[in-house]
């Protein structure tokens, strides 16, 4: 149920190792696209996989389920403005299948949810279904994979398997085992929940803590890229790196479902959220400031180069972006045309008109690195410029 990012490769892949699949998704361009072989997702060789599982006839898409033996939800599961967690879909999911299940099926949710969310989905299921109860398998199964390398990561990472009893751990273990080569560690469900929220929280607060490091260099005038490679010289320290931000739709977003549901002890996961949020308002208050400074100095309004939009480097996705949200507030009140903006994974973007990465950086008189995308690395450093460099493109200078 559900052929997004996660949702299709896992169709795919299980396709691929001899399980029929029904690929199921409301959008009906989704299910047409999937059906022609194609994909409507960006990820690297998933296209030649699915047209050779379409070829082979495991994987079939359509709009509404069908009878199976194992039903996956991999839906999103969005926050609310308030950064409440939105379980909606996954519910929706779970009662477009409530009229197939029989006795003897396996139901396992793979979609980012709060603690309790399986049990919630059970109790769902047994008051839809009262002739199931205890008749059903049930298990939470949270994927891990890091976008741009799905394909690998689905079938080698391992999985943490957590069922509502003992019995539904173990079917949903040998249901896995059927793709997946890495180790399949077995839990209960709450514990899978929130492991999987462990998991980004804990590369969130950690990220945070480079950030954090980053505003006190900058003030103390220390290179925060050097501290950092020179701490990570203990054996037992590993700084992340910092950045413009944190975006994304997982761990930008994942936290939240902590928070949310435990508001009193997720102080440090809470602060960590406000410390990369407020990274991306600092870049753009230090870049606003370049601006201001430059306009004194020169008596005109300088050209100004935002390099990169993307959430990441070298990726195309620009959901949640901290450099998205960075161009957007520095363009503000200026003339457009004063700032050109480069994303070179990209061909076009609707609102902002792109620039050459080669141009942007020649005709620019401030040129601001939001995105550590390697071909910026090959730029050579140039003392004519005002360059405000977020996410370490010059590490020496
Ligand atoms: N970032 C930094 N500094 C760093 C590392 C990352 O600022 O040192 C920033 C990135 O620029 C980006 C954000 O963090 O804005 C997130 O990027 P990421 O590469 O850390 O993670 P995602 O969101 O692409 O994927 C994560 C992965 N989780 C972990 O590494 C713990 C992936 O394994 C999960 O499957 C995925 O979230 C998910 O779907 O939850």
């Amino acid at each position: 149920m559900g052929l997004g990012y996660i949702g299709l490769p896992t169709a795919i892949v299980a396709a691929d190792n001899g399980i029929n699949v029904i690929g199921v998704d409301i959008n009906p361009h989704v299910v047409e696209t999937v059906n022609k072989g194609q994909i409507h997702i960006v990820e690297p060789g998933l296209q030649e996989f699915c047209s050779r599982v379409i070829a082979k006839g495991t994987l079939k898409a359509q709009t509404v389920p069908e009878e199976s033996d194992v039903y996956l939800i991999v839906v999103p599961t969005p926050f609310t403005g308030n950064h409440e967690p939105d379980i909606s879909y996954v519910e929706a999911a779970t009662r477009s299948v409530l009229p197939y299940l029989k006795e003897g099926d396996l139901y396992i949710i793979e979609s980012t949810s709060p603690v309790g969310t399986t049990d919630k989905m059970a109790n769902l299921i047994f008051s839809g279904r009262p002739e199931l109860k205890d008749k059903l398998y049930i298990a939470y199964c949270p994927e891990r994979v890091l976008p741009g390398n799905v394909i690998y990561e689905l079938v080698h990472n391992d999985r943490v398997i957590g069922g509502i009893n003992e019995i539904s751990t173990e079917r949903a273990v040998a249901f896995y085992s059927r793709f997946v080569k890495g180790a399949l560690h077995r839990t209960n469900a709450r514990t899978a929940e929130l492991c999987k929220l462990t998991e980004n929280s804990s590369r969130d607060v950690q990220i945070a803590f480079a950030n954090e490091l980053s505003l006190i260099c900058d003030k103390a005038g220390i290179n925060v890229w050097e501290l950092i490679a020179l701490a990570n010289k203990h054996p037992r320290v590993n700084i992340l790196q910092p950045g413009s931000g944190v975006g994304g739709h997982c761990i930008a977003v994942d936290p939240y479902f902590i928070t949310a549901d435990f508001p009193m002890e997720s102080r440090l996961i809470g602060k960590a959220r406000e410390v990369n949020n407020y990274k991306a308002f600092w870049c753009a208050e230090k870049t606003q400031s370049a601006i201001k400074q430059f306009e004194l100095e020169h008596g005109r309004e300088p050209v100004v180069a935002l390099m990169g939009l993307a959430f990441k480097p070298n990726i195309d996705d620009l959901r949640e972006s901290p450099a998205k949200y960075i161009a957007t507030k520095v363009m503000q009140g200026h003339n457009n045309s004063d700032f050109l903006i480069v994303e070179p994974n990209l061909s076009e973007h609707k609102v902002f008109k792109l620039t050459d990465y080669k141009e942007a950086y020649e005709k620019a008189d401030i040129v601001v690195f939001l995105v550590a995308h390697d071909p910026f690395k090959t730029l050579p450093w140039r003392e004519d410029k005002v360059i405000l460099d977020f996410c370490g493109i010059f590490k020496k200078n």
